[in-house]
């Protein structure tokens, strides 16, 4: 089946919330955001701006009738500045106006003095100060000191890892439109409506009930809109609020490019003991993470980088730390991968360094590391399957890798100034949020008395595909044409208290209240069925709309059914509550059953190097991906594929560079470099791991969006092992993004 918004998106008809038809009176808004990354406010003066062409008003903190605090996970973020700046993008008002050219032309007429102070960009420097968002957390397992003691080789080395903006198409924006009895309604472009509604509550002083939050789908957020799609919202109500007008507040892309968070910079240091057999006994790690100016989603992403720690491999003895940095830089944030891609960045440049100092084949190490059935994560977990061992054979018997080393090795002996990299990249993440309480989810079901089906749940379509896996789940359950499903907007009075559509977990944990809604009023149906039919309910079944009996046909149809169900006031709407079993985490000891289950993976890259002009091409990326039993094998490779692509803008193009006063440089499209088809790969291939998929996965379809992000890590290994094919010598540590700048110096540098 097509993902069901094809035809409307191809034909520019899908609405997001800048194409809501824009009621009469509708006022625009546009943020100021500070100019400097670390300051003391001396003034705001908004007398010209305020007498500015089609102003209407200027709201600042002390306009803020509840609280000014926006803080999701710790209260350390105003909504809007009061006596100081952190970042440069934070906001400090919100300029009300006729239209939206009008309020961005009067911010340029605000007039803020600022007493400067001392800004701090590396999460090292912020560490060594003592500047930490929060108190650090160590996951450990084994002795390490033990560990280390029995090893034949020990090696120290260091990693970082760059940040990443998010270019969802569609900017961050919302659309309040102001109610009787001082209500809003408010269409906002976000993963999670529920923060959305909570957070407008709590700075406007009302309760969440008399906020309504809606939204219809997203262009794309990537982690981007779970947390920092709130503030804009939250202006747009407050405005709604103090005016009694409707307020739109849609940011333009430099804004939304320079006030809203990105993946977290991060900066490890490392240490991995390895036996004569290449066997891992002991790992340490120290991860220093850029955290920006305030906590947002960083304390949950800390904790997946130390549960990312090993990658797919298992390692007896671990110790890792985290240290969540506080810096002058906007608050960064989820993005697809969640801390987790950082952490296995530092894993595979310890298994890259150890196979360098050793002069074996990265490969080696990998394979004889792998887990297994019955291997336990360093956080208590017990591994339950072999799917790493299982997608890494694949991958060797589908695209023969060994052929495939040789034939590199036969191309680099005869091409003096190209050279080719090969590298592999096995993948293993966890599904479910780390924080065990947001595991939970509904969804609202309507039979109608026509026999068409209207479904609400707290799942946001952001392109990902989840309405149309839903509605493949609801025509499943009913056994009826997918034409009759209806996927409702995702609207907080129909579905309350939802968790985030993120951690890749929407259609699992929707999917599941949504089956669950759905078989209640099955059963009801059956009843009426087996009542009209005079048979006992055990023999009743619906398969294609037609009403069986045992395996025999009756003349009962499904409109039919559902009309006598009706006119026997038999109940037809149904909520469906999910909560994850299995899973719990115990914080005091860092140790539990986190996660659902995992995905697996292995892919296997080769990149070709120009090594005159530093410039490369990705040959191909092929993985064997472990998609359970997929419910949509269209939608998921289409995941897999935009992923990868991601994967490696993050691991080779996309430079976030902020110079020493915090200033983002990249702060535009004609200067950040985001993949385009030419960094695509010239080849991907995705064959599913052939398994059974787990029960707790829905429909035994394991969740695709972040996991295959990470084999996008392969290629950065593979470019860099073409370097060291051209420069043996190369001094090149490891630092992405490996952009062609850095390729192009490691080609000629030599060490010392
Ligand atoms: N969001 C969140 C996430 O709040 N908790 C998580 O564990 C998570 N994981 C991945 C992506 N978003
Ligand atoms: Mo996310 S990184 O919002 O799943």
């Amino acid at each position: 089946m097509k993902n069901v918004d094809t035809h409307s998106h191809l034909t520019g008809r899908s609405v997001y919330v800048d194409d809501i038809p824009e009621l009469t009176g509708t006022l625009h808004a546009v943020p100021v955001l500070s100019e400097k990354a670390h300051a003391k406010i001396i003034s705001m003066d908004f007398s010209k701006a305020e007498k500015a062409e089609g102003v209407v008003a200027i709201l600042t903190a002390e306009e803020i009738p509840g609280e000014n605090q926006i803080g999701g996970i710790l209260p350390d973020e105003p909504l809007f500045a009061t006596e100081e700046v952190h970042y440069i993008g934070q906001p400090m008002a919100v300029i009300i106006a006729k239209d939206h050219f009008a309020a961005r032309d009067a911010r340029q007429l605000v007039e803020i003095s600022y007493e400067e102070m001392e800004v701090v960009t590396d999460p090292r420097v912020a560490k060594e100060k003592g500047q930490l968002l929060f108190p650090p957390r160590t996951f450990a397992s084994g002795d390490t000191d033990k560990g280390f003691a029995g090893c034949d080789y020990v090696f120290k080395g260091r990693a970082d890892s760059g940040g990443q903006e998010h270019i969802y198409i569609e900017t961050q924006g919302s659309y309040a439109i102001p109610q009787e009895n001082n209500n809003l309604k408010v269409f906002s472009s976000t993963q999670g409506p529920t923060i959305v509604q909570k957070t407008i509550a709590q700075v406007l002083g009302l309760q969440m009930h008399n906020i309504e939050v809606d939204v219809t789908r997203l262009g794309g957020a990537f982690g981007g809109k779970e947390d920092q799609a709130t503030a804009w919202a939250v202006m747009a109500a407050l405005a709604a609020q103090k005016l009694g007008k409707p307020v739109k507040l849609i940011l333009d892309r430099d804004d939304d490019i320079r006030a809203t968070g990105k993946r977290h910079p991060y900066s490890s240091d490392f240490r991995i003991g390895l036996d004569k057999n290449l066997k891992i006994k002991a790992f340490e790690v120290t991860y220093y993470q850029n955290g920006g100016a305030a906590a947002d989603l960083s304390p949950a992403i800390m904790e997946r980088t130390l549960f990312h720690v090993t990658n797919s491999y298992f390692i007896p003895n671990v110790k890792a730390t985290a240290y969540s940095c506080k810096t002058n830089l906007v608050p960064f944030t989820a993005f697809r991968g969640f801390g987790g891609p950082q952490a296995m960045f530092v894993i595979e440049a310890a298994f890259a360094h150890a196979a360098d100092q050793l002069g074996v084949d990265k490969t080696e190490i990998q394979q004889r590391n792998l887990i297994g059935k019955g291997n336990t994560f360093h956080y208590g977990q017990v591994c339950d399957s072999n799917n790493a061992s299982k997608s890494w054979e694949e991958m060797h018997r589908h695209y023969k890798v060994e052929e495939t080393k040789r034939t590199v090795e036969e191309f680099n002996k005869n091409h003096r100034f190209v050279k080719k990299g090969l590298a592999v990249m096995p993948i293993c993440f966890g599904i479910s949020f780390t924080k065990t309480p947001m595991n939970n989810a509904r969804a609202l079901v309507h039979v109608y008395q026509d026999g068409s089906i209207g479904v609400s749940t707290g799942a946001v379509e952001m392109g990902q595909g989840v309405n149309t896996k839903l509605m493949q789940v609801a025509a499943n359950a009913f056994s009826v044409n997918i034409s009759r499903i209806k996927l409702e907007t995702t609207n907080t009075t129909r579905v309350a208290n939802t968790s985030p559509t993120a951690a890749s977990s929407g259609a699992d944990l929707n999917g599941k209240a949504l089956q669950i809604a759905c078989n209640e009023i099955l059963d009801r149906l059956q009843k009426e069925a087996a009542e009209t039919l005079g048979m006992p309910q055990e023999q009743i079944n619906i398969r294609d709309e037609q009403v069986y009996t045992g395996a025999k046909p009756t003349k009962l149809y499904w409109e039919e059914l559902v009309e006598k169900a009706f006119l026997n006031r038999i109940k037809l709407s149904e909520v469906g509550h999910y909560s994850t079993p299995v899973i719990h985490f115990d914080k005091t000891k860092e140790k539990g059953h986190p996660f659902t289950y995992h995905v697996y993976g292995a892919a296997l890259t080769t990149v070709t190097l120009d090594c005159i002009r530093g410039t490369y091409e990705t040959d191909s990326v092929q993985i064997i991906h472990d998609f359970g039993n997929s419910l949509n094998l269209t939608i998921d490779k289409g995941q897999v594929e935009g992923a990868v692509v991601q994967g490696i803008g993050w691991m080779t193009l996309e430079e976030l560079t902020f110079d020493e006063n915090g200033r983002l440089l990249a702060d535009s499209l004609s200067k950040y470099k985001v993949p385009d088809v030419y960094a695509a790969p010239k080849m991907i291939e995705t064959i599913p791991l052939e398994t059974e998929g787990p029960e707790l996965a829905i429909m035994k379809s394991k969740a695709v969006g972040e996991p295959p992000f990470m084999y996008g890590i392969g290629v950065y290994f593979a470019l860099r092992n073409a370097v060291r094919e051209f420069n043996p010598e190369t001094p090149l540590g490891y630092d992405a993004p490996l952009t062609p700048e850095k390729v192009l110096l490691a080609l000629y540098n030599k060490k010392g």
